[in-house]
């Protein structure tokens, strides 16, 4: 029997530069929630991709970003003790948009660190081929990578390769998460992001940022049927109100679209019962982070 290699892989990157969408096209199921907003992920998540002789765990996580209150002041502690943990880094950055102070900044976070570092040039399908060379170029220049790798993590473009490698970077030892799991992520969590994602997807400007979606309950009502009910925080009156929409009909379109998502991900009907309350300042309210399994 051959030995199997297994072990953590954790994304660094700014917001937005598609370490989420990486985690899930390499795991080849959703297990984290993707925006064209920034600051979307808030806690760090597992995603197990497992072969035969291979485990490799990439560990999601949020962009790297200044910490304005407990909410990013916990994701960024997060970060960094991930990092911290982790047999290897994968630094993402955005091929369009070359490196900037933000990537520079994380690229001497890890230099610190002693993990090995392997920088994923992300989003190359948008870019002229003098563009994605710019970008290897200046990745290259950071002076933390051992390998550079060019992908676009939309097309799946170069994820072979990359995976390849960064299998090749684990330890021998044995498999950490049974072979069919692909994320360590509890349902009522992966439920509320699903409804959250759909709450992104529609709102702008502060509310995305306001928003945090909690599952209380989830209710098995038939073989065929299950209940779920959520409520959707906010921090201020007026986050409720653009919520709601006119006649209710910006909370019917939430519902509807996240309850076909909590469908596919639950493989059976379900029914939907979502609220919105505002919480004021949740962001700085350490026992409802705690509740909500951000820390
Ligand atoms: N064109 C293109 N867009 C991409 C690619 N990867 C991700 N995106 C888009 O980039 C945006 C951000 O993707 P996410 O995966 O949420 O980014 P993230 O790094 O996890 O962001 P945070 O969680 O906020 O730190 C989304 O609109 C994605 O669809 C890619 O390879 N090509
Ligand atoms: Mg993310």
């Amino acid at each position: 029997m051959t030995a199997t290699r297994s072990g953590f892989v954790a994304l660094a990157g700014r917001p937005n530069v598609g370490k989420s969408t990486l985690v899930n096209a390499i795991v080849g199921r959703k297990v984290a929630i993707v925006s064209d907003k920034p600051q979307t992920t808030r806690r760090a998540i597992r995603g197990v991709a497992t072969t035969d002789d291979s485990q490799l765990v990439l560990v999601d996580l949020p962009g790297v970003q200044r910490p304005r209150d407990a909410l990013t002041a916990r994701m960024q502690r997060r970060v960094e003790s991930e990092l911290a943990d982790a047999d290897a880094a994968l630094l993402l950055v955005n091929a369009i948009q070359g490196i900037g102070p933000g990537d520079r900044f994380i690229a001497r976070l890890l230099a610190s660190a002693r993990t090995p570092v392997i920088v994923g040039v992300n989003k190359i399908d948008r870019c002229t081929v003098a563009q994605t060379a710019a970008t290897l170029q200046a990745a290259a220049d950071l002076d933390v990578a051992e390998e550079i790798f060019p992908i676009s993590a939309r097309s799946g473009q170069g994820l072979d390769v990359l995976v390849a490698h960064l299998s090749s970077l684990l330890p021998e030892g044995p498999f950490f998460f049974p072979a069919e799991d692909s994320s360590d992520q509890s349902e009522s969590v992966m439920l509320a992001e699903l409804v959250r994602e759909q709450v992104l997807r529609r709102t702008r400007q502060e509310v995305p940022h306001a928003v945090e979606v909690e599952v209380e309950e989830i209710v098995e009502r038939r073989d065929d049927l299950i209940a779920v009910r959520a409520v959707m925080w906010v921090e201020a009156d007026s986050q409720k109100g653009i919520l709601i929409g006119a006649g209710g009909a910006m909370i019917r379109a939430i519902g509807t679209a996240a309850r076909k998502e909590l469908e596919r991900e639950l493989g059976c009907r379900v029914h939907l019962d979502l609220a919105v309350r505002v919480r004021k300042a949740w962001r700085s309210d350490d026992r409802l982070l705690d509740r909500l399994g951000i820390e």
